[in-house]
């Protein structure tokens, strides 16, 4: 049985989110997605999601491909997670290459292409600039 793990916010999920979950699920037989709390966020970010983790750990656990979903509190527990997981190995978007190798340890570590011209951000922006 090989265990996906991903990490990621997905505030306002768009396709470039679903692209990436489904692409992880491909890679094995069981998907587990760590979703980030609303803390961790506004850590990493400086802003609140525009979704709350509750309503963002709900949509994520209903997608097709997810198996399971647990809140990722913070960024230094990623090797707690995996273990935890028991991860065979953990997907990252690109914008992310090289930052998790560090858990070669663990599992395999595999980034995938981010999806190009979509990003929460710019969804963000597209929506505050509407008259
Ligand atoms: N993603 C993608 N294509 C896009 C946008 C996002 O493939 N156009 C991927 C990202 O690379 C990431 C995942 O979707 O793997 C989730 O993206 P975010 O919600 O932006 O996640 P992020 O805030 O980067 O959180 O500990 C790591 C963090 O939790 C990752």
């Amino acid at each position: 049985m090989r265990r996906v793990v991903t990490f990621g916010t997905f505030d306002v999920l768009h396709v470039g989110h679903v692209l990436i979950l489904e692409r992880a699920r491909a890679l094995g037989d069981q998907l587990i997605v760590g979703v980030s709390s609303d803390e961790l966020n506004f850590s990493k970010k400086g802003r609140r999601p525009i979704y709350s983790q509750k309503d963002r750990v709900h949509i994520i656990s209903a997608l097709r491909c997810v198996d399971e979903v647990f809140i990722e509190e913070s960024l230094e527990k990623k090797g707690d997670y995996l273990r935890e997981h028991r991860a065979s190995l953990l997907v990252m978007g690109d914008d992310w290459a090289g930052r998790f190798d560090e858990f070669k340890s663990i599992c395999e570590v595999v980034y995938l292409p981010r999806t190009p011209s979509i990003s929460t951000t710019e969804i963000i922006e597209v929506i505050r600039q509407i008259p």
